[in-house]
């Protein structure tokens, strides 16, 4: 592939022996893993980018010891100096946005533009970062004692593990990693085995800030690239308390049992099934563009991809109609290719699940409007390349209660604004959530207490692309955790409460007399 010269620039070519990557990289260590042979494909055209032997479960333990020296360091380093850190790794970004872009295109299928605004997010929550290594505050508490003061301080947490999905490679990863580095924590990323040189290329950008502040041990950006025994190795291992994993439901289960087995941290980011309700007050124009990008756009494999259209009644045929002509002129092809708005899915087995979502959706009575249909021409040969469909079905048809990460929208209706919360909230995920409406009363009903049941509920505009200042994630099987904005950095800490006695006496709380 002609692209391939951004891992030149990136500096990643240097990580290899030979055709294999080092899959463990702390830094200080460069190994390769030694479990089973894997390589990865780019979804652009199934040619492979990358090959990498799995790391193992015995490698992990010869990183924690380097994580557990490197916290040991990195927690007495002022914030502000690892603010410092975090300031140089975005202007490295900012700098090699384009060539970031490029690998994030090669191995998730993004199109140009979103692979931007991919990086652009990392950009953006090191920013967020950087001011908020100063703001690492805690409160001042009055004491019923006399001569007494409370207040409550934010210490570092420990190293933290994330384990990421190939969908957003390198921005969930920065959401977790800018804040924990900040916080104090030294950071081991265990990306998707379908998008390891995205993790390569931002471990590269950070050593290469880090080669330039040798008081900043290097282990702070660790990487292991490995399988799912890996992934159980992390979740059991107590030398991080706290685990942040994005993925599919079932997969965080998996890491939420195994954590809460040892009495860990996690913080997690699943599965949606992200609906927006169109009332029959909507301006359509806004809507329409706004249920394309979330619908459509990344493909359809955003965990905030808009997947449930909760239209009212009176206004659903005509809203199909348009939607299913923007549809039929939407570019599928290339992501590389200006112009392209919907890439390929990740893989084969992901145009399997759709399909097979399809016929479901077919025999619980569902009508296929358009779409579907694998898309072969004009594209590169070896990739999955589908048109987005678009479904009428009934709200309570089974499979609209799942998550298929592929590009369907599911039409559903609703006659009263009540009935349609109720239908958005039926689901066992979330995420993310949207009403479009010129009616002051039902928006505001949507975001109150009787409203929206998800981590993200939005008016007027659509349920994916969420600013990285606010808190990121979401309710029920979605996993409860919040990440990037807001307070979330209060993750990677943990929290002391001190009482200092100032005065001569010791009174004890509660009026207790103990003599
Ligand atoms: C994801 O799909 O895992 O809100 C994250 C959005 C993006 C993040 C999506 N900012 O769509």
């Amino acid at each position: 592939m002609m692209t391939l010269a951004c891992l030149d620039t990136l500096g990643i070519n240097t990580l290899k022996d030979g055709d294999t990557y080092y899959s463990v990289l702390t830094g200080n260590t460069k190994l390769m893993g030694q479990g089973s042979t894997f390589s990865a494909q780019s979804p652009i055209d199934g040619v492979t980018l990358s090959t990498f032997n799995n790391a193992t479960p015995a490698q992990l333990e010869k990183v924690n010891a380097e994580l557990k020296d490197a916290f040991k360091v990195l927690r007495t380093i002022p914030a502000p100096r690892r603010g410092e850190l975090v300031r140089r790794i975005g202007d490295e970004a900012r700098k090699y946005k384009n060539e970031l872009a490029q690998v994030i295109s090669l191995e998730a299928g993004k199109i140009v533009p979103e692979a931007l605004g991919e990086v652009q997010e990392w950009i953006d929550v090191c920013d967020f970062a950087v001011g908020q290594s100063r703001m690492l505050h805690g409160l001042s508490i009055v004491s019923e004692r006399p001569g007494h003061r409370m207040m409550e301080q934010w210490q570092p947490l420990g190293p933290v593990a994330v384990i990421t999905a190939f969908n957003f490679p390198m921005a969930v990863w920065a959401w977790n990693a800018m804040l924990g580095l900040v916080c104090g924590d030294p950071i081991l990323l265990k990306p998707s085995e379908k998008a390891p040189l995205c993790a390569l290329a931002m471990y590269q950008i950070a050593q290469n800030v880090l080669a330039d502040m040798p008081d900043i041990p290097k282990a702070a950006v660790s990487v292991m690239i490995g399988d799912r025994e890996l992934g159980e190795a992390i979740a059991s291992n107590t030398t991080f308390p706290l685990v942040s994993a994005t993925g599919s439901t079932t997969m965080g289960r998996e890491v939420a049992k195994t954590v809460a087995g040892r009495l860990g941290r996690s913080l997690l980011e699943l599965g949606g099934n992200n609906a927006m309700i169109v009332s029959d007050t909507a301006d359509l124009e806004l809507a329409l563009r706004a249920i394309v990008f979330s619908a459509a756009g990344t493909a359809g494999q955003r965990c905030t991809t808009l997947r449930r259209l909760i239209t009212h009644e009176s206004i659903v045929d005509g809203l199909v109609e348009r939607l299913a002509k923007s549809y039929g002129s939407l570019p599928v092809g290339n992501p590389l290719i200006e112009g392209n708005l919907v890439g390929p899915l990740i893989d084969e087995g992901s145009f399997n699940r759709m399909q097979t979502a399809l016929d479901t959706a077919k025999k619980q009575g569902g009508d296929i409007i358009c779409g579907g249909e694998r898309v072969t021409e004009n594209v590169p040969a070896g990739g999955f390349y589908v048109r987005p469909a678009i479904v009428r079905i009934a709200h309570d048809a089974p499979i609209v209660h799942e998550e298929t990460f592929a590009p369907i929208l599911y039409v559903l209706t609703y006659r009263s604004f009540d009935e349609a919360i109720e239908i958005q909230n039926e689901v066992p995920q979330g995420l993310s959530s949207a009403v479009f409406t010129e009616s002051m009363r039902e928006a505001e009903m949507f975001m109150s207490p009787a409203g929206s049941d998800c981590g993200i509920a939005n008016v007027n505009i659509g349920t994916s692309g969420a600013e990285i200042g606010g808190a990121f994630g979401g309710e029920k099987e979605t996993g409860g955790g919040r990440e990037s904005g807001s307070d979330a950095w209060r993750n990677y800490m943990r929290r002391t409460t001190n009482t200092v006695n100032y005065g001569g006496d010791l009174p004890l709380a509660q009026g207790i007399v103990f003599e």
